[in-house]
């Protein structure tokens, strides 16, 4: 099966990417963007998921000569009207930590009914000088009022995912890699990426 570039930086996604591959396509070889001394990142300035997602893996095809894979994700909260969506990465612009932070004080009094949320990705594949396949995946659940767990990453000490009452952190891999965002997108991307076999 032909090599894909993974096209992130963000270390968490990389675990998950790889994990939920191992289950879904073993056979699937990938390779860090960071082993081309070319690669640059790429700006998202995109107003959604699917512009963001398609953006860098079309970069990282151009550059490397392989096919890539990306994903562009956020969390989408109710009570604030779906922010900090497209720019949950970016949210406090100080990192994960502050952004829970951030998200925990912008939620003050907001009760438990109304903590409603969804996780979304948006997955993108791209061939060489070919064209970009997308898909999409969605897990709702709603927001705490601590943070707690350690397993995961960005905003997971917070989701508490619909019919459990714990969050993603608390719940851990096998939990979350059975219902989450990313593993529906992934799953539905999949025929894609057997093609390129
Ligand atoms: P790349 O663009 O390099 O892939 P990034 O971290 O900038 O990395 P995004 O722009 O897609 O990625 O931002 C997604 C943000 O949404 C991420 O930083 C987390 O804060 C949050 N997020 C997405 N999926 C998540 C998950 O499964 N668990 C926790 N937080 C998640």
């Amino acid at each position: 099966m032909a090599e894909i570039v993974l096209a992130t930086r963000n270390q968490g996604k990389v675990r998950e990417v790889k994990r939920i591959f191992r289950k879904l396509l073993p056979a699937a070889r990938f390779v860090s963007l960071a082993g081309f001394p070319k690669a640059r990142e790429v700006r998202e300035t995109g107003n959604t998921l699917e512009e963001n997602a398609g953006k860098k893996a079309r970069y990282a095809a151009g550059v490397s000569g392989l096919p890539a894979l990306a994903e562009d994700s956020g969390i989408f909260v109710d009570a604030l009207g779906g922010r900090p969506g497209v720019k949950s990465s970016r949210y406090s612009s100080k990192g994960d930590a502050a952004n829970n932070k951030k998200m925990l004080h912008e939620l003050r009094g907001v009760p438990a009914g109304k903590r409603g949320a969804a996780y979304k990705c948006v997955a993108a594949l791209a061939v060489p000088g070919g064209r970009v396949f997308f898909a999409r995946g969605e897990c709702r659940g709603k927001i705490g009022f601590v943070e707690k767990g350690k397993n995961g990453f960005g905003y997971d000490p917070l989701f508490i995912p619909a019919g459990f009452a714990k969050t993603f952190a608390e719940l851990g891999p096998r939990v979350k890699d059975g219902m989450s965002h990313r593993k529906r997108a992934l799953k539905r991307i999949l025929p894609a990426v057997k093609r390129l076999a």
